[in-house]
């Protein structure tokens, strides 16, 4: 199996509780390895470019704001299947679907508010990490 790494966002929901190491802690026992991360305030202009995938849905406008409200912790994951690995400890979009032991099931606030975002893609994964790293800061 390949070792991949993956983009990772503690969103503000989460910073704002306080749950930075209870997530990462879940990482961490599912394998994935943090080699890279650092706090930082989102921008308007950063948070809409990010999702720009999502300009024409419903949601977007209100996705925007909630990015920027708080700071969020950007991290690179590392692990064997890492892409794939994170989205299933992340668990449902939905916190209302996610299973049991999954991060948004344990922490989710609703749909939007669902503490972590996770890459979906190798190339989303290429492009996201590029978007808050140099490869310099990523330290495996
Ligand atoms: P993510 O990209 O954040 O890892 O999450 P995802 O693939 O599970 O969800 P996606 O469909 O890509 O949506 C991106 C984020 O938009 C918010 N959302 N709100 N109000 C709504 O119906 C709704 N649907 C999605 C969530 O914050 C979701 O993570
Ligand atoms: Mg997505």
């Amino acid at each position: 199996m390949a070792i991949e790494r993956t983009l990772s966002i503690l969103k503000p929901d989460a910073t704002r509780r306080n749950l930075t190491g209870k997530i990462n802690a879940v990482f961490e026992a599912a394998g994935l390895r943090i080699v890279a991360q650092k706090r930082i305030k989102l921008t308007e202009d950063q948070a809409k470019a990010f999702y720009a995938v999502h300009a024409e849905r419903p949601f977007y406008g209100s996705l925007v704001g909630s990015m920027i409200t708080e700071p969020v912790v950007v991290q690179v994951l590392q692990g064997e299947n890492a892409i794939l690995k994170n989205r299933e400890v992340m668990g449902a979009t939905n916190p209302a679907q996610a299973a049991e032991g999954t991060i948004r099931k344990l922490f989710a606030e609703s749909i939007e508010a669902n503490s972590v975002h996770g890459s979906d893609s190798a190339e989303n994964a290429r492009s996201e990490i590029a978007f808050f790293f140099a490869e310099t800061e990523i330290l495996p």
